[in-house]
Formats: C-alpha cells, structure tokens, sequence
C-alpha cells in the first residue's frame, strides 16, 4: 500500500505546550522505517505550516482561544491530504485533536466516511459548552457541523453524520458535553463498556455499524492508552486502554481491511519518558497496518 504521512507540529489547541513536538518523536520512532518494514512505499510529505504561540494571536474569540492559527493549521492539512489519491493512506502526526477538523475531511475526500475516536475524552464540546476554551476539546464536535461556523466549514462543507461517529475508551467529560453526546446520539464505549464487552465485540460491533461508510478514519489520541503505558499526553487519565488491548483494537481494524486513514495526536515529548510514548503509539499504526506476528 502507498502510505503518506503528514505532520501537523501544533499545540495551539491543548492547554498544555508541547505536543507541537509529537511529529519530531514519532519520526524519531521511525514510523516510516517500520510500515516499510510491513512491505507498504511510505512517502514523508514534511509539515503543515503552523504558527507557534509566542508569535500568534491568543485573542480568544467567543470562547475559542487561537482560533485564527488553528483554522490556517487545519486548512492547510485538509489541502494537503485532499489532494492524495483515493488509494493512498494517509497518517496525520499531530500534533493537538484540533488538527482532526482538517485531517478528518481531508481524509474522508468529500465521501462517507465512518469516524473511529479512540481517546480518553469525547471531544464533543463546542465554544458554548466547552470549560476551557482549548479547541482540541471541540474537533467532534465541529466535525459533525456545529459550533463556530468557520472551524465547521474547514472541510468545504463534509461533515461527519453523527451515526458514522464511534468512540472507545472514553473516560472524561464534561457535562454539558455529555448532553450533547446524547443529543446526537453518538455511540460511545467508555471504559465501562471496555471492562464489560471487551475489545473484540466492541471492535466487532463498531465494524458492524459503519458497514455502510465508504472510507474509514480512525483517530487515535495517545491519552486513549493508560497513562502507565503514554505517560507523554497533556491529560492523562487514570483507568485507560491496557496496551494489548489498544493492539487488539488496531489488530482487528486492521483485519476489516476498510481503514483508509489515521490520526496519530497528543504525543507529548516534554511529557513522556525516553520517547515511549511515541513508540507506543508507531506500534499502534503497524497493527493497524498489518503488523503480524504469525
Ligand atoms: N473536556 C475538556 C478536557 C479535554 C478534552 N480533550 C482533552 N482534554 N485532551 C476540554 O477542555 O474540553
Ligand atoms: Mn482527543
Ligand atoms: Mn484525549
């Protein structure tokens, strides 16, 4: 398979500095070296532009704290990954969830396309709901068309339908967030639900419901793994995805052969400890890839 990886060097989103580095780590990981390892031709198409925070303009704007750099930094990946052939397969490293309001469309190239969040938190606030003001909190959200208008629109008018959206691992959120989730009837498999049905029937069921989309994106925020295993994310979370069960997860994508794009984000260098948490998370994209041991 051709494989394209694009960085996406921001934190402008998280409350926290340094994920702007997770594409340097992942790099540093070797995630090319890897995936070509699998057999697959891996294209390093460099980084988006994005500004950094000494120089851009924090002004929150109704609740939305450097909303103008962002929506350039997602525009920008949205061109980039638009203009990639239908069979390619993109990898977006981020790099805050924010940058998903371009990666996600930019992915789903103007068709229907199902969403698979695998992360600690719902991101489903929008400027009115959010405590913070962090937009990376907001990228589901916004995919789905509501909130700020402009940070909606990123994708030329693509939105996600909210019955095309599964999200695993979930463990925080907020409560206004929380009756959004309900609202649009997202389905959602926290940790509960993890700890209940396990891995294979969630990664069954999820299959089941997106039969019908014709790509699939799976965005995948290191804080989705337990803290012990990506102790280099912004907002660790106790209680998290054990790491074969993040395997087992991307292992039985993988096996669908449906997914045709990624999201790598929240890899935090400043954080994390000797780099595992990028390693983790290159193990991640080669399950899901066809990493095999047999
Ligand atoms: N829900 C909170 C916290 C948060 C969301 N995503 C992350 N943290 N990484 C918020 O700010 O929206
Ligand atoms: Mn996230
Ligand atoms: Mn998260």
């Amino acid at each position: 398979m051709n494989i394209s990886l694009l960085g996406i060097p921001m934190d402008l989103g998280a409350g926290r500095r340094g994920v702007d580095m997770g594409p340097s780590a992942l790099r540093n990981a070797r995630l090319a070296h890897h995936l070509r390892d699998l057999g697959h031709t891996v294209t390093d198409l460099g980084d988006v532009p994005v500004a950094i925070p000494e120089t851009a303009d924090k002004l929150s704007q109704q609740g939305l704290v450097f909303l103008d750099s962002i929506l350039d930094a997602c525009t920008g990946a949205y061109d980039r990954l638009r203009a990639l052939p239908d069979d390619t397969f993109s990898i977006s490293m981020g790099g805050d969830h924010s940058m998903s309001m371009g990666t996600v469309p930019g992915a789903a190239r103007g068709k229907r396309t199902g969403v698979i969040w695998v992360d600690a938190h719902t991101d489903f606030n929008t400027p009115d709901s959010s405590p913070s003001g962090n937009i990376h909190g907001m990228p589901v959200a916004h995919l789905t068309g509501l909130g700020d208008a402009r940070l909606a629109g990123i994708g030329g008018g693509w939105h996600a339908h909210p019955e095309d959206i599964v999200m695993i691992g979930i463990r925080s959120i907020d409560a206004r967030e929380r009756e959004l989730i309900r609202e649009h009837g997202i389905t959602v498999y926290t940790m509960k639900e993890v700890d209940q049905l396990g891995i294979t029937r969630i990664a069954e069921e999820t299959l089941e419901r997106l039969f019908g989309v014709e790509r699939l994106h799976v965005s995948f925020d290191a804080d989705a793994l337990d803290p012990t295993v990506c102790p280099g994310v912004g907002t660790p979370v106790p209680g998290g995805l054990t790491y074969r069960e993040g395997h087992l997860l991307m292992e039985l994508l993988s096996e669908s052969q449906r997914v045709t794009s990624m999201d790598i984000v929240e890899v935090n260098p400043i954080l994390d400890v000797r780099n595992e948490t990028a390693q983790v998370m290159v193990g991640m994209a080669a399950s899901l890839l066809g990493q095999r041991i047999l």
